[in-house]
């Protein structure tokens, strides 16, 4: 049976997985540029494919697969090594989702929101795009359909302000779990960034001085170009995981093991489809195996 993770990659699969297969063995003479090459077109980057194809050659494999398994290895041991589970305490637990227009957020929240209620938890969902009306429409749109409860903010209304809100309405209703939508901001937009910071600070407050899950989506269609996107929020907020939306359609997965390894943050969550059900824990195992190993 394929794992949903050679069934998501699929398309950045195709690039690797074939190509793999039609590369020289590794002691024929142009194997590592080859090898190098391929990685580059997967979109991992070339200075990361350089580095990888090296550790593949000072293994000095004899055979396809061996070479496939030093590949594997090298590729794991440059991903980020921080626990890969939310972190879910506190009263409540606070989970914060930001990155650029139409990555994924809203819909990342609503697929947590059922996974968290079928885990038995209370999660309130509290809209703080506060830009759009949509933008707030489709986040209580998406709790609904997860069964959970939301918290809107007023359209125009400060963000921070919200989330403020939000975090006191969960305590006095109970729920263990709060889930912030924001609006859509590019990593460009100096002055949207620094809201995103006030957001945080006014969170950690609400919190009483806890920690929060600060998670940026990223649209893994976007491939490498997400690095700058990375860069620019990490300097804004400090991020404490990725969640990689959309990577069902992404022929550019190879991205996310630089991303990883420059920010040594890791990926927590993956979308991999539409539905409600279609999030799951990103197991970097699984994944970076069913892009190299055929099955
Ligand atoms: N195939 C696929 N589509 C996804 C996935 N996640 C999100 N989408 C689609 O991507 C589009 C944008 O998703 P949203 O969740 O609205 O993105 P957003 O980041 O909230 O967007 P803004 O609020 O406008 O910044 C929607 O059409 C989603 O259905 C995924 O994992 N797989
Ligand atoms: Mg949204």
């Amino acid at each position: 049976m394929t794992s949903v993770w050679s069934r998501v990659s699929g398309r950045t699969r195709k690039v690797f997985a074939a190509g793999i297969r039609a590369l020289n063995p590794p002691l024929a003479p142009g194997y590592y540029d080859e090898l190098e090459a391929l990685l580059v077109a997967g979109d991992i980057g070339p200075a990361m494919a350089e580095r990888l194809a090296g550790s593949v050659r000072a293994r000095s494999p004899r055979t396809r697969d061996e070479a496939v398994a030093a590949l594997v290895d090298a590729v794991l041991s440059v991903m980020s090594k921080e626990p890969r589970e939310l972190v879910l305490y506190g009263d409540p637990a606070c989970v914060l989702f930001y990155g650029i227009n139409g990555a994924g957020k809203t819909t990342a929240i609503g697929k947590l929101a059922y996974r968290l209620r079928t885990q038995g938890r209370n999660p309130l969902v509290v809209a703080a795009d506060t830009y759009r009306a949509a933008g707030i429409e489709q986040m209580v749109a998406w709790a609904e359909r997860a069964g959970a409860a939301s918290f809107a903010g007023a359209p125009d209304g400060d963000p921070a302000a919200v989330v403020f809100d939000g975090v006191r309405h969960a305590r006095r209703r109970g729920h263990d779990v709060v889930l912030v939508d924001t609006a859509g901001r590019l990593q460009t937009q100096h002055n949207l960034l620094q809201e995103l910071a006030k957001v945080g600070r006014v969170a950690t407050k609400a919190l009483d001085g806890g920690a929060f899950e600060s998670l940026l989506v990223l649209d893994a269609v976007l491939g490498l170009s997400s690095l700058a996107q990375a860069r620019a929020f990490h300097k804004a907020i400090p991020i404490t995981g990725l969640v990689l939306a959309k990577l069902d359609g992404s022929a550019k997965g190879g991205a996310v093991i630089a991303i990883e390894s420059e920010l040594d943050v890791p990926v927590k969550l993956a979308g991999v489809g539409e539905g409600i059900e279609d999030l799951e824990p990103f197991d970097p195992e699984a994944f970076v195996r069913s892009l190299f190993v055929e099955d």
